[in-house]
């Protein structure tokens, strides 16, 4: 390290973060089959349980999608709208993600679900925590695309004590072990700091993929 790099991020245990995971231009491929799976399963923006809209768009991949209305949050085989099965998970991202999972000393990870969220440059996600999997034993791993994200990680309540990691794009966050139930969200999107234009990406904007064991 010298003088001019960042410093390292101090992460709680269970959290590991492979920064430029994914080449500019491996980012470039795995947005052009994320659009491949939009024109599938159109973005949709969900209500949720307590009455208001998120303000993120979202759609799925996998065998099952997440999905959020007034009834609740949960999971389920088809596109709330479309009515029709989610299109697979493209395999470069599943690979992606399950070799830094295993490399997280996580085992062998069969994602099921790959919830897609896509910020606008004014997109945020509040504190939350991802309950509605089967066995946490599995952890949850993300892949950000665009504009840097301020991303919280909080405790396993909601008040406490919280830490600001930025990611990047190409980023593969691994979040699982003791921090699983970690409460967590997204404060912003940090203008001016994509490195790649895609059709897909909003103006100013960043998606993010999370790749999950739901069932
Ligand atoms: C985001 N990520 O980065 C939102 N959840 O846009 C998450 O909520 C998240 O990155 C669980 C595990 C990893 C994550
Ligand atoms: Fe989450």
């Amino acid at each position: 390290m010298t003088l001019f790099d960042d410093p390292p991020d101090v992460l709680p245990e269970g959290v590991a973060l492979f920064r430029q995971r994914l080449s500019p231009d491996a980012q470039r491929r795995a947005l052009d089959t994320i659009a491949e799976v939009i024109a599938q399963a159109p973005l949709f923006r969900p209500q949720m349980p307590t009455g208001p809209y998120m303000i993120n768009t979202l759609t799925n991949c996998g065998e099952r999608g997440w999905v959020s209305d007034k009834r609740g949050y949960r999971y389920q085989e088809t596109h709330p709208e479309t009515l029709q099965p989610w299109p697979a998970i493209p395999p470069e991202v599943r690979e992606c993600t399950c070799d830094a999972v295993r490399e997280a000393g996580f085992g062998d990870f069969e994602p099921d679900a790959c919830l897609v969220n896509v910020y606008a440059a004014d997109g945020r996600l509040s504190l939350h925590r991802d309950y509605d999997e089967a066995d946490f034993k599995w952890p949850i791993a993300s892949l950000s695309f665009g504009n840097d994200a301020d991303f919280v990680i909080g405790g396993l309540k909601r008040a406490g004590k919280t830490q600001t990691v930025r990611l990047r794009s190409g980023d593969v966050l691994v979040f699982g072990g003791p921090s699983r139930l970690r409460y967590h969200g997204v404060r912003k999107i940090v203008p001016g700091t994509s490195p790649l234009d895609h059709p897909i990406l909003p103006p100013d904007g960043r998606i993010n993929l999370t790749l999950r064991r739901a069932a």
